[in-house]
């Protein structure tokens, strides 16, 4: 009986630090977030800046008023468009985790000149641990039905313990 009750004790404390190692911190995605504008310059016919290099989660907002053309900005593969070419723009779009790489967009009524830019979007550095997050969510429900047979196993067991005493 002895050997019984040593056994659920093992089995109960492996239990117990498999609870424990999942109430740690919780790994947390927080990205910064920063916009950048593209305007067009005072040549009429270039973006200022034409190229920039962004993180994951930032944002680009393409901003120009009183033109004294009409421009937008598309991107080659259809990811952003502001529309068709105005005077005034004002148009936003965030690159979420993952859209890491470059992206090329012109301004359609002036591509021909060379009214190109890109998007350069560098991959954002994210602590967290996606496969540990996954284990959590698998593993929880698991390490409760041990936790629950051992403790009640455990009782027993010293119930057993205390009645053959
Ligand atoms: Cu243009």
């Amino acid at each position: 009986m002895n050997r019984r009750l040593a056994l659920l004790a093992v089995l109960l404390t492996f239990a117990l630090q498999g609870d424990l190692s999942h109430s740690g911190p919780q790994a947390t995605t927080t990205l910064q977030s920063d916009t950048t504008v593209i305007s067009v310059d005072s040549t009429n016919l270039r973006f200022s800046p034409s190229s920039v290099t962004i993180t994951e989660g930032d944002t680009v907002r393409f901003f120009w008023s009183g033109q004294a053309l009409p421009h937008n900005a598309v991107e080659e593969n259809g990811v952003f468009d502001t529309g068709e070419p105005a005077r005034a723009v004002d148009e936003s779009f965030t690159f979420p985790l993952g859209s890491n790489g470059t992206y090329v967009f012109v301004c359609e009524p002036h591509e021909s000149v060379g009214m190109v830019g890109e998007i350069v979007v560098e991959p954002a550095e994210v602590p967290a641990d996606p496969p540990a997050v996954q284990d959590d969510a698998e593993d929880t429900p698991f390490v409760s039905v041990v936790l629950t047979v051992s403790v009640v196993g455990f009782a027993v067991g010293v119930r057993r313990l205390q009645g053959n005493g």
